[in-house]
């Protein structure tokens, strides 16, 4: 018997963001996720989906000065991550974003830090002006950069396709990255995989 099954996607309407997906988040980069390589595989399969249907991708991407306030020596929590031009910044060298790609510099300024790629950013203006309703979010990392920019996307009122097997979290302490996963479903992100979109 056919089986009948909710077709989750891509369509018009659709948007990917892969969320700063840099060098500096990946093992023996300055601010290694655990695991963080582990979504690019992954990510190049939604990108190349995303692409077959001429559909618009977004990739955003941490871009600290030197002095940035988010890091420690600023009074901040973090080792110095994503300076502005260095090898750290530049996306993974895996990741196979096509040349169409808009790319999203985020957290610019020395005075202030944003995890979300929607703040001080043109991202939901230019999410709108492409056609874009419902977003598939996933990358680095779940319980910052991830969790921020899905929030964000939710108060934008898009609607948000987590993708559950492309993002990783840091875990500063344990259960950080489930509880994460938790406010974004609970905001009414849905989560999925690439099983259920091919
Ligand atoms: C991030 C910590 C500091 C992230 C960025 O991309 O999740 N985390 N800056
Ligand atoms: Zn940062």
């Amino acid at each position: 018997m056919p089986q009948v099954r909710q077709q989750a996607g891509p369509r018009t309407g659709d948007a990917l963001i892969v969320v700063d997906v840099q060098n500096d988040f990946l093992p023996g980069g300055a601010l290694a996720v655990p695991e963080g390589d582990a979504v690019v595989p992954v990510i190049n399969c939604y990108l190349a989906l995303f692409t077959a249907s001429g559909l618009p991708i977004f990739a955003t991407r941490d871009w600290h000065p030197a002095d940035h306030c988010s890091s420690i020596a600023q009074g901040g929590t973090w080792p110095p991550h994503c300076v502005q031009g260095t090898h750290g910044a530049e996306f993974a060298p895996g990741l196979e974003l096509p040349v169409s790609a808009c790319h999203v510099a985020k957290a610019i300024g020395t005075e202030s830090d944003s995890y979300s790629g929607f703040e001080g950013t043109d991202l939901a203006t230019d999410l709108r002006t492409a056609g874009a309703e419902r977003l598939f979010i996933g990358g680095l990392a779940t319980d910052y950069c991830v969790l921020n920019t899905v929030l964000d996307a939710r108060h934008e009122g898009f609607a948000v396709c987590l993708l559950l097997d492309a993002i990783r979290a840091v875990e500063v302490t344990p259960g950080d990255g489930e509880a994460a996963i938790a406010r974004m479903t609970e905001a009414g992100a849905t989560p999925v995989t690439l099983e259920m979109l091919a």
